[in-house]
């Protein structure tokens, strides 16, 4: 298996769903990843041992998803200094603003950086994630290229009745 770059943790296996997309934005850019189940509640000491080690592992930057109380994300972003990008899961009780609100207001110095809530923000962590690695990885920056250009050359200049 190719050395990840990115994991892509979440607090749940219910969370797989939503943090697929970021897997699948990986993969049509060729980034290799590791996808975790690491709950800050469930599984604290995973969680602390993923954190600590994740930098010697090799991982460049981390993809956090978490619904509820979703203190995965700012928790590990305490443990390590790699980039952490949060993405809040939209839970059934609140649609993901307790997530929301949970990763996004971090005490000054402990940087998350938070998306949008669900699939938008798991695709766009992805995203991010690229554009991190793509400043020393020419390979990838062509490949976030290609990505915004297939994106842009996709839009219709009128809309259509049946779009595929
Ligand atoms: C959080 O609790 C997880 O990130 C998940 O979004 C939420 C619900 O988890 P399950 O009860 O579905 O396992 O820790």
């Amino acid at each position: 298996m190719a050395k990840a770059d990115v994991a892509i943790i979440m607090g749940s296996q219910s969370d797989w769903p939503t943090m697929k997309h970021a897997a699948d934005v990986l993969d049509e850019l060729g980034i290799a990843y590791d996808a975790r189940i690491v709950s800050a509640h469930r599984t604290p000491d995973r969680m602390y041992d993923f954190a600590k080690s994740a930098k010697s592992e090799g991982f460049k930057v981390i993809i956090a998803g978490a619904g509820g109380a979703a203190h995965l994300p700012g928790m590990v972003a305490a443990l390590t200094t790699l980039p952490v990008f949060g993405v809040p899961v939209e839970s059934r009780a609140l649609s993901g603003q307790d997530s929301l609100l949970s990763i996004v207001q971090m005490p000054g110095g402990i940087p998350v950086g938070t998306l949008a809530i669900g699939k938008a923000g798991a695709t766009n962590a992805a995203l991010l994630a690229a554009a991190v690695l793509a400043l020393m990885n020419p390979d990838i920056d062509k490949a976030l290229e290609a990505f915004r250009a297939g994106r842009t050359a996709a839009v219709t200049e009128r809309p259509v009745n049946d779009p595929a």
